[in-house]
C-alpha cells in the first residue's frame, strides 16, 4: 500500500481526528469477528443469543456464551492495529476512538480517549440497581453471576434492539459530525446507529479513510478505501 504525499497531507493537517473500529481490528489478535467465515455467529443466530429476549428466556446459556468468549480474550494481546490507534491518539489533540468492540483490547494498547458503543465484556450490569461493575473472572464461578442485592447480573453490553447509552451516541454523532478526518477500521457496517457514523461525517465534510480486508456498504462513500488488513494498514496512517 503506497501512501501518497496528498493523502499524507490530509492526515498531518487534521486538526479534529475519529476513529471508528469494529471486530475487524481485534481479528489479527485472535478474536472472532460476527459476521466473518469463521465469525462468532456462524454457529448460532445472533438473534438468538444477542437480545434482551434471549437472555430473560435462558439467562444460564446467555451466560455460558459469554463466559467462554471472555476466556477466550483474557489471555489476548493488543495487535499492530490497535497500537497505531492509540499511537494517534497522541499525535492529535483533538481525537476519539469510537469503538463497537467489547472486547478492551483498545485499553489494553493504551487508547484513553474512548468511546464504547456496545459497551464491554468485562463490565456486568444488575438487572434491578443498574449497578455497572468491573468483572475478571475467568471462568465465572456461578451462571449466571448474581449480583450483592440477589438480582441476576447481565453483560453491559447492548444487545439488538435495546438503545445506546444516549450520551454515548450523542458524543459519536457530534464527534462524527465536526472531525475532519475520520477513519473507519474493521466493520461489516451492517449494525445501526454505528453504521451511519461514516456518513455522517463525509455529509458534514471530513475526509473520510476506510481500512477493511472485504468492500462493504460504506466502501463507496468514503474518499479512501483500502483493502486489507488494519494490523498491516493503520499503522501506516500513523505519520
Ligand atoms: C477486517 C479484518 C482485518 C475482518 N482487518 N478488517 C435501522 C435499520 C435497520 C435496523 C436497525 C436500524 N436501527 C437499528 C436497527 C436494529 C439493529 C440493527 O442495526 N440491525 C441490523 C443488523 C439490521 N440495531 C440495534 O438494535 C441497535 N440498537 C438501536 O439502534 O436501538 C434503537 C432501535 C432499536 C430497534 C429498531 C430501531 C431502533 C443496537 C445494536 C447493538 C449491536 N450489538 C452487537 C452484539 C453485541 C453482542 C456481543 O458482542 O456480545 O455488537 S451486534 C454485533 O455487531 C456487535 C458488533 O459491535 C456489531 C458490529 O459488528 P462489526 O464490528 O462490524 O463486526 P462484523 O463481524 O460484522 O464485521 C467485521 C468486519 O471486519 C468485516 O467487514 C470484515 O471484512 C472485517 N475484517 N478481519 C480489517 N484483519
Amino acid at each position: 500500500m503506497e501512501i501518497d504525499k496528498e493523502l499524507k497531507e490530509k492526515i498531518t493537517s487534521a486538526k479534529k481526528v475519529a476513529v471508528l473500529t469494529g471486530a475487524g481490528v481485534s481479528a489479527e489478535s485472535g478474536v472472532p469477528t460476527f459476521r466473518g467465515a469463521d465469525g462468532l455467529w456462524k454457529s448460532f443466530r445472533a438473534e438468538e443469543l444477542a437480545t434482551p429476549e434471549a437472555f430473560r428466556r435462558d439467562p444460564k446459556l446467555i451466560w455460558e456464551w459469554y463466559d467462554w468468549r471472555r476466556s477466550l480474550i483474557a489471555p489476548l494481546s493488543p495487535n499492530a492495529g490497535h497500537f497505531a490507534i492509540a499511537e494517534m491518539e497522541k499525535r492529535f489533540d483533538d481525537f476519539l476512538l469510537i469503538t463497537q468492540n467489547v472486547d478492551g483490547l483498545h485499553e489494553k494498547a493504551g487508547s484513553r480517549k474512548l468511546l464504547e458503543l456496545h459497551g464491554n465484556i468485562w463490565k456486568t450490569r444488575c438487572v434491578d440497581e443498574h449497578t455497572v461493575r468491573e468483572n475478571r473472572q475467568t471462568p465465572l464461578k456461578e451462571l449466571p453471576p448474581l449480583c450483592g442485592c440477589g438480582a441476576i447480573l447481565r453483560p453491559h453490553i447492548v444487545w439488538f434492539g435495546e438503545s445506546l447509552e444516549p450520551a454515548v451516541i450523542q458524543k459519536a454523532i457530534k464527534t462524527s459530525q465536526e472531525c475532519d478526518l475520520f477513519i473507519v477500521a474493521g466493520t461489516s457496517a451492517l449494525v445501526q446507529p454505528a453504521a451511519s457514523l461514516a456518513g455522517m461525517a463525509k455529509e458534514a465534510g471530513a475526509f473520510v479513510i476506510e481500512v477493511n480486508i472485504e468492500k462493504t456498504p460504506i466502501s463507496s462513500i468514503v474518499d479512501v478505501s483500502y483493502r486489507g488488513k488494519s494490523g498491516e494498514i493503520l499503522p501506516q496512517l500513523v505519520v
